[in-house]
């Protein structure tokens, strides 16, 4: 088997073991809300030590920039642990290059929710890119990070 079709099938085998729909390339997701209103997507991120160190995680930090095609719904990302919570709106439009800013929950290591939703009806599409990362000391180095999706509307 020659290198890209490897690469290929260990891209598919990694979608088939979320066993849902979506994309998921490094530290980022790419996914779509449905119609109703209420729709809302649940990712389950784990924040460990760095890969290869042992610098805990510090925060996770998450971003969002709201895809074609154009939707009236504004996008937010909110992260949530241990009943911290914060969220970013992606307020420049629909289909650019820009994200919401950053939000930030200092939650240590362990599993973080980090949720996806819309302020209206409309079938909305997004990307998400998010990091766990050390504390300031360490110059916010990134630590391990594992995603999986949890609910899919
Ligand atoms: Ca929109």
């Amino acid at each position: 088997m020659n290198a890209p079709y490897k690469t290929i099938a260990m891209a598919l085998s990694f979608l088939l073991s979320l066993g849902q729909p979506g994309v998921v390339l490094g530290h980022s997701v790419r996914d779509s809300l449905g119609k109703r209103k209420s729709a809302t997507d649940v990712y389950s991120v784990t924040c460990s030590n760095e890969e290869g160190g042992d610098t805990p995680t510090f925060r996770l930090a998450a971003r969002l920039r709201d895809e074609l095609p154009r939707g009236k719904p504004l996008l937010s990302v909110t992260i949530a642990k241990d009943g911290a919570a914060a969220q970013a709106t992606d307020k420049n439009g629909d289909g650019n290059q820009r994200y919401s800013p950053w939000a930030y929950v200092n939650g240590d290591n362990g599993v973080y929710q980090m949720i996806v939703t819309k302020s209206g009806r409309g079938i909305e599409r997004y990307s998400v890119e998010f990091h766990c990362q050390g504390p300031s000391s360490s110059g916010y180095i990134h630590t391990g990070t594992t995603v999986r999706i949890t609910q899919n509307q």
